[in-house]
């Protein structure tokens, strides 16, 4: 517990407004946890799996209605409506409180509050915040105690400091109607209401790490981004630390644990993971830019995750995790997914919670956007640098997303500011990880639409005043694109562990050892520049994935300078700049 005023008052105003029956502390114990999860397997909040095959392994069931983010219903309320920016919901701040107390008024009744006091970043380093999330659900602090660092630390860490970001969360009815996620920037508060989806209600990840944490980042001169954070180390031992933003359900946890083709791990290529979705970073003493990963957990998309094309991501799964929303075997207790495996149980239950038989069903068993929460000491290549509060160096940012045409495999920017545009005009195809349309292309620069705090153009100004102090010792940017489909509808490129190939290419540039082509849109490898020992893949082939079509990349632009309009004048003249620079080029 504490004896931090600004807490308790805090506390003392959401207990009054929730009436909850009693109040119970997360100090951060063991038998504290044990003993919710028990409490959890009696109410049918989770279900205890086979414990022989799957350790500390539990399975929870949101509602049907309640399975993604849901942006149309995130607000970022600014005093000032343009401070949201033309990308965000907004809603006046003090008419947001009083709807959103409104809603949760009473709604702890006889339930328990439970006090999370965590850290975003190894607790006491110079990059951590400290919030405190108040919850009515089990499962929330469940979560939350895997995905950062949690407990009475924390409270020592803060001292009688005011500096720590308010979270109340309350299901109450899971009404979809009235599910509400509301960050309250210059108040450093989030209220969240009627949903248990994990993106909605860990509030220590999007809603804090990202919304409330670009925010600060942008007015204390660092950066909070939706990256990965990976280490790759070559034959000589040495290692050089890669940042890599894709949106949502576009490949960050499966880079962040890639394992290296069977040619490069003979050579002696390891990756190691430093984080799988969020990086804080800062310009370090040495005027390099640092990163960690403010997480402690990984909160990772269950389909597609086997032994082939994520072995590490799955072996985080076989202890100490819990699974939500993918589909149960009632025969031994175990949990199957899409993509797991050709196996799916014939006495199953469906994520829904209906009876389920995988050989001949035509229902998925598991929810497209179900995940696993494991803690990232799971991950057998996790980085020795993953609990060090002085972060890694960044030589790299790479952008990406899902595109079946127009971006190529992998290209450089020209430079710092060419790569803020490069981030800036990022689209992709929209998945299942909030709810809406999938497979839909959509801007999302630098895959942080979602989850700015702030309005997009001083967002992109941020950037490019970080490039400006970074100076030479700025990250060189790439922008990579897996998703290349033939005309089958195929994906070209193999992904997963031989994305190495890309990475290697691109380490070769940042040190100028590596040859490229100057293309409209930057630099891409000559295609003799890719290794592509021990793949199956002719130089035909990887050549129509480098080619940059200009006719396509004339439309494109077309498509980006009508998205640059939406943000009038806060748009940085240098990125339209850059835009016209970009169409002269292409005529
Ligand atoms: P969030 O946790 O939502 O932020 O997502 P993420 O970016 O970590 O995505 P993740 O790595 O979980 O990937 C999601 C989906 O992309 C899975 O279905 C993967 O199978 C697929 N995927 C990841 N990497 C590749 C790749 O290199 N090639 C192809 N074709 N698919 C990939
Ligand atoms: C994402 O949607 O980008 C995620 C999962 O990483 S969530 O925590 O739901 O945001
Ligand atoms: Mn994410």
């Amino acid at each position: 517990m504490t004896k931090n005023q600004s807490v308790l008052k805090w506390i003392e105003e959401m207990k009054a407004l929730v009436t909850p029956k009693d109040v119970v502390w997360i100090d951060g114990s063991e038998e504290q946890l044990e003993a919710l999860r028990k409490e959890a397997c009696t109410t049918g909040e989770m279900i205890k799996l086979n414990q022989e095959k799957l350790p500390g392994c539990y399975l929870h069931r949101t509602a049907v209605n309640d399975v993604a983010r849901v942006e149309d219903r995130t607000f970022i309320c600014s005093r000032k409506e343009e401070d949201a920016g033309p990308t965000n919901h907004w809603m006046e701040p003090q008419k947001c409180y009083k709807m959103l107390y409104d809603i949760a008024r009473g709604s702890y009744k006889g339930r328990t509050m439970y006090v999370i006091p965590y850290s975003m970043g190894p607790i006491g380093s110079p990059f951590s915040k400290i919030g405190v999330e108040l919850t009515d659900s089990i499962y929330v602090v469940l979560n939350m105690s895997i995905m950062t660092r949690t407990g009475d630390k924390v409270w020592e860490s803060l001292g009688d400091s005011s500096d720590w970001v308010r979270g109340l969360h309350a299901k109450c009815d899971i009404d979809a109607e009235k599910r509400y996620i509301c960050h309250f920037p210059e108040d450093n508060t989030i209220i969240s209401v009627n949903s248990g989806y994990g993106g909605n209600v860990l509030l220590g990840k999007k809603c804090f790490a990202l919304r409330i944490a670009s925010f600060l980042g942008k007015n204390e001169g660092w950066m909070a981004e939706h990256m990965l954070i990976l280490g790759v180390q070559n034959p000589k031992g040495e290692i050089k630390y890669i940042s890599a933003a894709f949106p949502s359900a576009c490949g960050k946890t499966n880079l962040a644990m890639l394992i290296p083709p069977e040619v490069y791990r003979k050579k002696g290529y390891k990756v190691w993971t430093v984080g799988d979705d969020i990086a804080w970073m800062r310009i370090g003493p040495d005027g390099r830019l640092w990163a960690v990963n403010p997480e402690n957990g990984f909160f990772g998309v269950a389909p597609g995750t086997n032994a082939k094309s994520n072995p590490n991501a799955l072996e985080c799964t076989h202890k100490g995790t819990i699974f939500t929303n993918v589909a149960e075997n009632l025969d031994d207790k175990t949990v199957w997914w899409e993509g797991l495996d050709k196996n799916p149980p014939e006495n199953g239950v469906d994520w829904k919670g209906n009876p389920w038989n995988g050989k001949t069903s035509t229902e998925k068993g598991a929810h497209p956007n179900s995940r696993f929460t494991a803690p990232a000491k799971n991950c057998p290549c996790v980085s020795p640098e993953f609990d060090k509060g002085t972060g890694v160096p960044i030589s790299a940012i790479i952008f990406g997303g899902r595109r079946a045409q127009t971006t190529p495999l992998v290209y450089q920017s020209r430079d710092w500011n060419n790569g803020v545009f490069v981030g800036s005009i990022m689209a992709s195809e929209t998945t299942a990880a909030a709810t809406g349309a999938v497979g839909v292309v959509r801007r999302d620069p630098m895959a942080m639409l979602p989850f700015c705090g702030y309005h997009m153009g001083d967002y992109f100004q941020h950037w490019i005043d970080m490039g400006e102090k970074l100076g030479d010792k700025a990250p060189k940017i790439f922008n990579v694109n897996w998703f290349r489909l033939n005309q089958d509808g195929h994906f070209i490129w193999p992904g997963f562990g031989d994305n190495l190939r890309v990475l290697e290419w691109i380490l070769a540039r940042c040190e100028g050892k590596a040859d490229a082509v100057e293309t409209p849109i930057g630099f891409v490898p000559k295609a003799e520049d890719i290794n592509l020992d021990g793949l199956d893949m002719s130089r035909e082939t990887l050549q129509s994935i480098l080619n940059v079509n200009k006719e396509q990349w004339a439309k494109e632009a077309e498509g980006i300078s009508e998205f640059y309009k939406k943000f009038g004048d806060k748009m940085p003249k240098t990125l339209k700049e850059e835009l016209n620079g970009l169409q002269g080029r292409l005529k």
